[in-house]
């Protein structure tokens, strides 16, 4: 395959590269492919230097495929033209995912649907990804009524510049602020921006995302989506209410049966998902699994996982290896 990596020096890009070479993605040719700021610039992959180049040479080497981690703007402009180009794009920001044309892909729930004609295709965002890997495998056995979505996201899903701001915070260094407030020693009921409505984009994404990805609008989730001083991993409290009751020991049993989800849960030994343990880890680590006693057929669980893997690059990685295996492209 001639893979074309845009956003290849980005901290999700960084990533990406890590997870092709690991997962031993079957690469002939690859375009590392970042802005005019680094073209001619050198990165390395698997041991091998190459040569950063700019997306209009990118669309004219016409890619098999190209995982785009370059911002919503940059997707919004490019990746039409790759598609143009007979390229499929796998993007990772927002800005495809809701189009009713492009598919929203998490490859272990439904990755079925995608077909030779869909030439973008949108990965979620990486707090719905995460959600969604757990509350799927639920939702096919008690059918899902309603989730309420807490979230505690680290300072890597804004970018680099957020992660030297908590840096420069904890040694004590003046800096450029990524956000309106410092972050350490703090939580900032605030990722990405306001909308309209009073929540922020992120909130929206957790709402409406999962719907999609299980082509399913019966049920409806509430987010709260909140920024704290972890540098990597975002955390999730999930309390979700089903139409039908459950067991708990058929809950963690199905979640542990799922591919990508690991039940870390034993209160007795102090056993439940941290960011710590997640980071640079693929699966969904799923914990605190406990019935809501203040209300009928509700659970209450708590979700962890890496933000710039199954959150963004190992997912985009899942979908390209989808395709050529499938033969998409
Ligand atoms: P560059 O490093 O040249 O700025 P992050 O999300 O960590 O900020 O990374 C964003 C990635 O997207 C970087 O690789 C960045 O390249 C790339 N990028 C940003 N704007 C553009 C653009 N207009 N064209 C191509 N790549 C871009
Ligand atoms: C965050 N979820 O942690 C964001 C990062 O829509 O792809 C990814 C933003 C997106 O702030």
């Amino acid at each position: 395959m001639k893979v074309a990596v845009v956003g290849a020096t980005g901290m999700v890009g960084e990533v990406m590269l890590r997870v092709l070479a690991e997962r031993k993605f079957p690469i002939t040719d690859l375009l590392l492919v970042a802005s005019e700021r680094s073209v001619g610039k050198k990165l390395s992959y698997r041991d091998k230097d190459y040569i950063i180049i700019g997306l209009s040479d990118a669309v004219a080497a016409r890619p098999d495929i190209a995982i785009f981690s370059a911002g919503g703007d940059t997707s919004l402009e490019w990746a039409p033209k790759f598609a143009d180009a007979g390229t499929t794009v796998i993007d990772n920001s927002s800005a495809w995912r809701m189009d009713p044309d492009k598919k929203l892909v998490v490859p272990e729930i439904n990755a079925s649907t995608l077909t030779k004609m869909d030439k973008i295709i949108a990965n979620p965002n990486c707090s719905t990804i995460q959600l969604v890997m757990a509350l799927a495998p639920l939702h096919y056995k008690y059918k899902m009524k309603r989730a309420i979505v807490s979230t505690y996201q680290s300072v890597s899903g804004t970018g680099v510049k957020a992660v030297i701001q908590l840096d420069n915070e904890t040694a004590g260094v003046q800096g450029e602020m990524a956000y309106p407030y410092p972050i350490n020693r703090n939580a900032l009921p605030h990722c990405d921006v306001f909308m309209e409505n009073g929540y922020t984009k992120e909130e929206m994404k957790l709402a409406r995302e999962p719907q999609k990805i299980l082509d399913d609008r019966s049920f409806s989730i509430s987010a709260t989506a909140v920024r704290i001083p972890t540098s990597g991993g975002h955390s999730e409290s999930v309390n979700v209410e089903f139409h039908h009751d459950f067991d708990l020991n058929e809950v963690r049993q199905i979640l542990n049966d799922t591919p990508g989800v690991t039940v870390q849960d034993n209160p007795d030994t102090n056993t439940y998902p941290m960011p710590i343990y997640a980071h640079d880890k693929d699966e969904v680590f799923v914990g605190r699994i406990r019935r809501d006693e203040s209300n009928r057929n509700t659970l209450n669980m708590w979700i962890v996982s890496d933000n710039l893997r199954k959150g963004a690059a190992t997912n985009a990685v899942q979908i390209a290896e989808y395709l050529v295996k499938n033969k998409l492209v």
